[in-house]
């Protein structure tokens, strides 16, 4: 007897491939209005800085079938057929669902490789995705994963990583040093939409310092846009400034709203963040991103199959 097919549709940021794909990227993010020449600039200064390109592309590639291979493992009886649509960059969202449609598949989960959900950022991958089937005709049946903040499989895997990333900071200074869990900040607007986001963060945050036991945590914001309007803070730059204030001489942070090594967390955290604690006199530790591994690809596995079982 054949299996059944499932389709999966991973969502992932996306990212340029070349240096001159920068500038019509740059445009989609801001929904089709071009940067200016200062705001280009900066931006490929910051590309080039990480050496010239993003490693996301390829990064989510290997997500992508590692994905494959643990649905494979763990559940044998099914087969599911794992697409990658990207929100800003190609092959974007609409062209993975046209695949999938043309492909023959009429069941899909679909599920974007971020764990928190807030409306500003899940919530208009699935809407690019729920455009797309309407153009096209299909998947017929399509449901999706909102968030998985709160997988077992992940909160224990980034506990591991805050774990190491605190083994780096002398040991008579562990237990006080403060772990920050930072998330991609958005227009602070959404509190009074009574968006779950900034709630998402703060509970997967305490979970993951529970399971070290590690008393000293909060949680902050990175890489707010560069628009007139509030976003939310506290800054990790304010964060670090306050700290050194307060006499703190080590900080880990844990990007946990990312899940690959990009310029988010390449240049935002490891270049920027990094020489103001430096310049601080504050040891600055980055607890490693999940990129492609086992345990991390569990906990997105797990939140696939229970979003497919619930059907
Ligand atoms: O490595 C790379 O090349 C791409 C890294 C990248 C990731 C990413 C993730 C998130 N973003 C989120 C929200 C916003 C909002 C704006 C915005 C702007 C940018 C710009 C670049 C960029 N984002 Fe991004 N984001 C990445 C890259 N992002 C480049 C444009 C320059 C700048 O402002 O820095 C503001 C848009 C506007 O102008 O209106 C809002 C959120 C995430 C995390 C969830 C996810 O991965 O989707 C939320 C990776």
């Amino acid at each position: 007897m054949s299996k059944k097919i499932i389709g999966i549709l991973t969502m992932a940021y996306g990212t340029p491939t070349a240096v001159d794909e920068i500038e019509p990227y740059y445009t989609h993010i801001r929904r089709g209005r071009p940067p200016e020449k200062q705001q280009l600039d900066d931006l490929i200064a910051r590309y080039e800085a990480i050496g010239g390109l993003s490693p996301l592309n390829e990064i989510t590639g290997r997500q992508v079938v590692g994905l494959a291979m643990t649905l494979a493992q763990m559940e044998p009886d099914v087969e599911y057929r794992v697409y990658i649509g990207m929100k800003h960059w190609h092959p974007y969202i609409d062209e993975a669902v046209q695949q999938m449609h043309a492909d023959g598949i009429t069941e899909a989960v679909g599920i974007v490789w971020a764990p928190h959900y807030s409306s500003m950022s899940v919530g208009t991958y699935i809407e690019y995705a729920e455009k797309a089937r309407e153009k096209y005709g299909g998947p017929a049946k399509m449901t999706y994963v909102q968030d998985w903040h709160m997988q077992p499989n992940f909160i224990a895997s980034t506990a591991t990583r805050v774990r190491a990333a605190l083994d780096e900071i002398p040991e008579a200074q562990r237990a006080e040093t403060p772990v920050v869990f930072t998330a991609h900040s958005l227009p602070a607007r959404i509190t009074q939409m009574g968006d779950p986001y900034p709630q998402q963060i703060e509970e997967s945050a305490r979970a993951i310092a529970n399971a070290i036991g590690h008393k000293n945590w909060f949680t902050g914001w990175q890489s707010a846009g560069r628009t007139p309007e509030p976003w939310l803070g506290p800054d990790i730059l304010d964060v670090i400034k306050e700290q050194a204030q307060q006499g703190v001489k080590s900080l880990v942070i844990c990007p946990f709203g990312f899940v690959s090594d990009h310029l988010e967390v390449l240049y935002d955290v490891d270049i920027e963040a990094k020489q103001l604690a430096n310049e601080l006199g504050i040891q600055l530790v980055r607890a490693a991103s999940p990129n492609d591994e086992f345990d991390f690809l569990r906990a997105v596995a797990t939140a696939v199959l229970e979003q497919a079982d619930k059907d």
